[in-house]
């Protein structure tokens, strides 16, 4: 952009989403995906003059149902209603068997709808999570358009989160909705550099061949979600070579990691998609508490530059990024090498 800034949506309909706790292996540890991470990011973008800031505008249901089971997307509105203000209910467990639904137990019932304990309710939660999509299709709508970078300040964070089930702190598929909202357009690509594997986003997209996604993260031989993300793992069907992962060495540093990046570009270039999807995770950073990555905050910059360099259309959406006190100079980096 000729004045620098881009538009940056955001919305504080997430803030009552305030996990305190992650049960593992039925012990709690703190939550780290905490409601000040957006507000960081905005108020370091807005303090870089980097950001015309734009309030999410209100989707109808019916965005988030052609992503994900509208069964699913019912439970979670119902189960937060039942629970009471600052309770948090996690996952009994993760169960296929349909039996569990006839539970007299929330979180028993809760197995069914769950890939993992660690996307905690809340009664806020799922406000917090419709309008983390509410976020990404506002963004999505101007991409559309043609505006040629925004960027959708999302939390809740979606790329863990699959057809009807949550997981990894995420409810709704930010990314795979925006995607959707865009394929009107033509052909999209969802570049994922969210420090995890995008499990939910792969899973979603996985037998299409009208959305390629592409994505670099911790090998899941170390690191969440462990069951996916592997190089063999490519699409079915006529989705078929529409899937590309990129599985990193812990400690990775910016020298690998953009020798990484420039192949995974080739190939979005290759697809010659209308219009590009980012799962924009800061969780890269040296600094982040869940992962072992070694970037800088400068070297944001770099990663901004070659996705820019697609020259398309772009969502940024928000996934994760832990390391409070980093998001806010990530973020700048990241966003003043877009043009
Ligand atoms: C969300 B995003 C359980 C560990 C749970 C969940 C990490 C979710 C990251 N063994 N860790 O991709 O930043
Ligand atoms: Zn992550």
């Amino acid at each position: 952009m000729a004045d620098g800034r881009i538009p940056v949506v955001w919305s504080d309909a997430h803030v009552d989403h305030a996990p305190t706790l992650q049960a593992i292996d039925g012990v709690d540890y703190p939550h780290p995906e905490v409601p000040s991470r957006p507000r960081l990011i905005r108020e370091a973008l807005v303090e870089a003059d980097l950001a015309d800031l734009i309030t999410a505008d209100p989707y109808d249901d019916g965005v988030v149902d052609r992503v994900h089971a509208p069964a699913y997307r019912q439970f979670i509105d119902e189960a937060c209603a039942e629970l009471a203000v600052e309770e948090q209910l996690t996952p009994a467990g993760v169960s296929a068997d349909a039996a569990v639904l006839s539970s007299d137990s929330l979180a028993v019932r809760a197995s069914y709808f769950a890939f993992g304990t660690d996307a905690p309710l809340m009664r806020a939660t799922y406000r917090a999570a419709r309008s983390a999509a509410d976020v990404a299709l506002t963004g999505a709508v101007r991409v559309a358009s043609g505006a040629p970078h925004v960027l959708a300040l999302c939390r809740p964070p979606g790329h863990h989160a699959e057809h009807d089930r949550m997981g990894g702190f995420c409810y709704f598929n930010n990314a795979v909705i925006a995607a959707h909202e865009l394929l009107p357009v033509g052909r999209v690509a969802i570049l994922d550099v969210d420090y995890h594997h995008g499990n939910g986003s792969q899973h979603l997209t996985y037998d299409r061949r009208d959305i390629l996604y592409v994505s670099l993260h911790a090998d899941p031989r170390w690191a969440y979600p462990g069951f996916s993300g592997t190089s063999v793992e490519r699409g079915s069907g006529e989705g078929e070579g529409f899937n590309q992962n990129y599985p990193l060495r812990p400690g990775t540093a910016i020298d690998d990691y953009a020798a990484t990046l420039s192949e995974a570009c080739e190939r979005i270039a290759a697809f010659a998609p209308a219009r590009l999807v980012v799962s924009l995770g800061f969780d890269t950073h040296a600094d982040d508490p869940i992962a072992s990555f070694a970037l800088r905050s400068e070297d944001f910059a770099r990663i901004g530059a070659e996705i820019a360099a697609l020259d398309l259309p772009t969502l940024h959406v928000l996934e994760g990024g832990y390391a409070l006190a980093r998001l806010g100079e990530s973020a700048v980096s990241y966003v003043g090498a877009l043009p």
